[in-house]
């Protein structure tokens, strides 16, 4: 069975291209989960690929990957910096979460600096563009191969 890695997407993450480009830059969500659908097949992964704006639904998606993902790729958009509820959802999944932001959010306002998620994650990937997704996929990849 082909393994499947979730890659959530948060908040205002749908006005991507759109958004801020200076800062969350040109490529849109579609093209985003293009990339990833790419990357993670190259290692014989599948991806199941989302974005919300409502912190339940969130929620929900990683209360499913509990049943069958074998890593969380996650860009919580500002619940990061907000949401227990995510990282109490979180910490209820026992495989791999590799947390993401595109912008790096050190550089940013300060309260960009905290993130909850970061308590759970296994990794962080900031500042690196929408390639952080993909960069992403590849450590789940060494992680899932590695099981
Ligand atoms: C995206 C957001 O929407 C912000 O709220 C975060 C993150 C940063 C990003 O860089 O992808 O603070």
């Amino acid at each position: 069975m082909t393994a499947t890695i979730y890659v959530l997407n948060g908040p205002n993450l749908n006005l991507l291209g759109k958004r801020q480009p200076e800062i969350y830059g040109h490529e849109t969500m579609a093209d985003v989960e293009a990339a990833c659908r790419a990357t993670a097949e190259g290692h014989g992964l599948q991806i199941r690929y989302l974005q919300s704006n409502a912190e339940h639904q969130l929620i929900d998606w990683i209360h499913e990957a509990r049943e069958d993902a074998a890593a969380i790729v996650i860009n919580p958009g500002a619940y990061t910096h907000t949401s227990i509820a995510i990282l109490d959802a979180l910490n209820a999944f026992e495989r791999p979460v590799m947390e993401v932001h595109i912008s790096n959010v050190h550089k940013r306002e300060e309260f960009r600096r905290h993130s909850y998620v970061s308590l759970r994650a296994d990794g962080v990937i900031a500042g690196c563009g929408t390639q952080g997704y993909l960069l992403a996929i590849e450590r789940v990849a060494r992680l899932i191969a590695a099981a």
